[in-house]
This record gives C-alpha cells, sequence and structure tokens, in this order.
C-alpha cells in the first residue's frame, strides 16, 4: 500500500513509498483510510523538529474504515469508521492516564511521529483508542476535528474560556480558524484573530472573529489593550516564538495564555508582568479521547464546520510547500480514493 513516509534526511519532505504493514496484534484493529488531513505538526516531524523519524509515516488527521479486528476485541468492529490522531494510546494505567490526563502519559505513542500514522491508504490503531467519528458528520471534515480541532477546543478549555469573554487567536491558519470556531459558537466568547496574511484574516472574519488584526502593520498588543483592555485568553497557534512574547502583552490581569504551537525556541515571559497581573502560562497538548467525542458531536451539529479541500495523496509535497509557504486556508485532505 502507498504511504508517505519521513525521508532518510528529514528535509521537510517526504517519499510516496510502497510499504508493507506489519499484521494486527492483540488489541488492534487495521483500518483503510478514507482520508487524512495534513497539519503543521507532520511539517515538524518531517523536518526532524522533535528528532528525526526516517522511514515513519506521518499523519494524524486521519479517518477512514475498519477492515480487520484482532480476536480479542471488542470496541470496534469491521466497517466502523474511526479516527486516527496524534494521541495514538497511552499506557492505560499511570497517574495522567487514570486522571484524565491520558495525552500527558510518559509512555504515550504518537500516530505519524513514535508509531506510523495515517498518511497511507491502510493504517493500524489501537482498538480502544480510535475514537469513532459519529454517523452525520462529514468525514472530511472529521479529519480536521481529529487534531486541530480537538486540539483548539481542549485549548479554550485550558483557558477557562467563559461566555462573553475576549479571546485571541494568534495565527489563524488549519488550527486557528477552528480555535475562533470553537470560541465563537462553543464557549460564546468574542474573537479577536492575529495574522500576517490577508486571505486567513478573511477566512476568520467569516467564521466569527469580531476583530481582525494584522500583525505585519499593526502593534498587536497595544491595539488589543486599547480596544478591549487586554484578553482574557490568548491562543497561540502561530508558529512564531515572538507571536508568544507579543501575546503575554496583550492579556488583561488574571489573563491566561495557552501555548498549542511549536516553532523552535523560547518565549520571553516578563516576570513583573507576569507577577503583578496574576499571568498564567499553560501549554496544552491535543485532548484526550473525550474530548475527540465532543469536538466531533460539534461537528455534527453544525457548529463547527472546517475548512477543507480534498488532494491527491501524490500531491502531498506540493502541500507541505504550499503550507511552509502560507497558502493554504483551512486544511489541504488527502482522498486516497482520488487517483
Ligand atoms: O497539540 C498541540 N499543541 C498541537 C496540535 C496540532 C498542531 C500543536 N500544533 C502546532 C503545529 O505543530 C504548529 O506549530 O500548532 C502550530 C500551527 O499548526 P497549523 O494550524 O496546522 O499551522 P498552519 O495552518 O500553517 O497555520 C499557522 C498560522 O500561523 C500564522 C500563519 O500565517 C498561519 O496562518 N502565523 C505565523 I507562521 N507567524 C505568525 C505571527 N507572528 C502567524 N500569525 C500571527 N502572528
Ligand atoms: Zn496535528
Amino acid at each position: 500500500m502507498r504511504a508517505a513516509v519521513v525521508r532518510e534526511n528529514s528535509d521537510g519532505f517526504v517519499d510516496v513509498k510502497d510499504v508493507t504493514l506489519r499484521p494486527i496484534h492483540n488489541g488492534e484493529a487495521l483500518v483503510k483510510m478514507e482520508y487524512c488531513g495534513l497539519c503543521h505538526t507532520d511539517l515538524h516531524v518531517a523536518a526532524g523538529d522533535f528528532g528525526k523519524v526516517p522511514g515513519r509515516i506521518i499523519g494524524h488527521e486521519g479517518v477512514g474504515k475498519v477492515i480487520q479486528i484482532a480476536d480479542d476485541v471488542t470496541s470496534l468492529k469491521v466497517g466502523d469508521r474511526v479516527s486516527v490522531a496524534w494521541f495514538y494510546r497511552g499506557c492505560g494505567h499511570c497517574e495522567y492516564c487514570t486522571t484524565g490526563r491520558e495525552t500527558l502519559c510518559r509512555n504515550v505513542q504518537n500516530a505519524g511521529f513514535s508509531v506510523d500514522g495515517a498518511m497511507a491508504e491502510e493504517c493500524i490503531v489501537a482498538a480502544d483508542y480510535a475514537v469513532k467519528v459519529p454517523d452525520g458528520l462529514d468525514p472530511v471534515e472529521a479529519t480536521s476535528l481529529t487534531c486541530a480541532g480537538v486540539t483548539t477546543y481542549k485549548g479554550l478549555k485550558v483557558g477557562n474560556t467563559k461566555p462573553g469573554q475576549w479571546v485571541e487567536v494568534v495565527g489563524a491558519g488549519g488550527l486557528g480558524n477552528l480555535s475562533i470556531q470553537f470560541a465563537h459558537n462553543v464557549f460564546g466568547a468574542h474573537v479577536i484573530a492575529v495574522d500576517g496574511n490577508d486571505d486567513k484574516l478573511n477566512a476568520a472574519k467569516e467564521v466569527g472573529a469580531e476583530k481582525t488584526i494584522d500583525f505585519r502593520t499593526t502593534k498587536t498588543a497595544e491595539e488589543i489593550q486599547k480596544n478591549v483592555g487586554g484578553v482574557h485568553t490568548a491562543q497561540i497557534t502561530a508558529v512564531s516564538a515572538a507571536a508568544f512574547t507579543d501575546a503575554v502583552n496583550s492579556l488583561r490581569p488574571d489573563g491566561r495564555l495557552v501555548a498549542m504551537a511549536l516553532p523552535q525556541g523560547d518565549m520571553a515571559l516578563n516576570i513583573a508582568k507576569t507577577v503583578l497581573d496574576g499571568i498564567q502560562v499553560a501549554g496544552s497538548l491535543v485532548g484526550t479521547r473525550q474530548d475527540l467525542a465532543e469536538a466531533f458531536q460539534f461537528g455534527k451539529e453544525g457548529k463547527v464546520k472546517p475548512i477543507v479541500h480534498t488532494r491527491r495523496l501524490d500531491e502531498i509535497n506540493d502541500i507541505i510547500q504550499e503550507m511552509k509557504d502560507g497558502k493554504i486556508t483551512g486544511r489541504m485532505v488527502v482522498d486516497f480514493s482520488k487517483k
């Protein structure tokens, strides 16, 4: 079967190759992939940003149908439509797994990074961890909810977002566009979106941002302090360390910065502002199986609607280049039936 794998030199692109998967083990199922979205995290993996993994099949915004289950599997049956997410499997018995924080398990496996992922015609999943895609949710849209959606939904929870509050969404790409929708339509918050790309800022307005700021021409933090007195939470999805530092200054007292993007480097955090304004900074990593089930439900209800475009697997390096160049509004999704 055809799969997109990380190159030997981890140059940020992938090779589309014929790969033979091992047979499934106890607790596993084999999924025939229908669709898989490309997330910016796949670009980090292909470039070796989290450690080099040559030969690894990328992809963690996957949706497909179960075609085989191991004898002991009871949670899935052949024909079920399931998702393949970054949170592929936890150990199931550590402090994090047993207290609703399973994505932080120290023995976690991540699809498309520590185990083979979903940018392939077939993928092996851990049956109890493959969250089902509900009937009535478009499977192409479900791919974006599997990572970008659940991550930003969870990020707003981590930000303690309340109705009527101001949320700054920094970066209006694949994640950011969904963060705006969840903030506005699910959490009942007001949204200011920040990006440096006209198409993405226009899309941000269309999906519910009340204000948009182009960071290339406007001093974002000053503008936000002047307009709304600072935001209650800043949700950072921009692949830029400078954007993190700027967002700290956009917060109001007792505000919470939620870090989701993964640029290389450090963020600067002014100590006096942090202490005197009671600022909180939290990292937020994807979401649990329950978070994903909730995100799917909001998708099914039409409260969030990912912007998706389907492409062919052999276009994957073009898609990577378009993402690097900031040319994608929403998400590009590989349709494995497209030849
Ligand atoms: O669990 C997690 N924390 C998680 C899950 C999924 C993805 C984290 N991520 C990470 C990815 O690895 C990546 O680092 O979130 C980041 C964003 O992923 P994405 O939304 O899939 O990337 P994108 O579609 O390329 O969007 C990035 C946006 O950032 C804007 C770009 O214009 C683009 O719209 N941007 C940049 I680059 N610099 C900016 C800046 N300084 C900026 N926007 C505002 N200010
Ligand atoms: Zn992702």
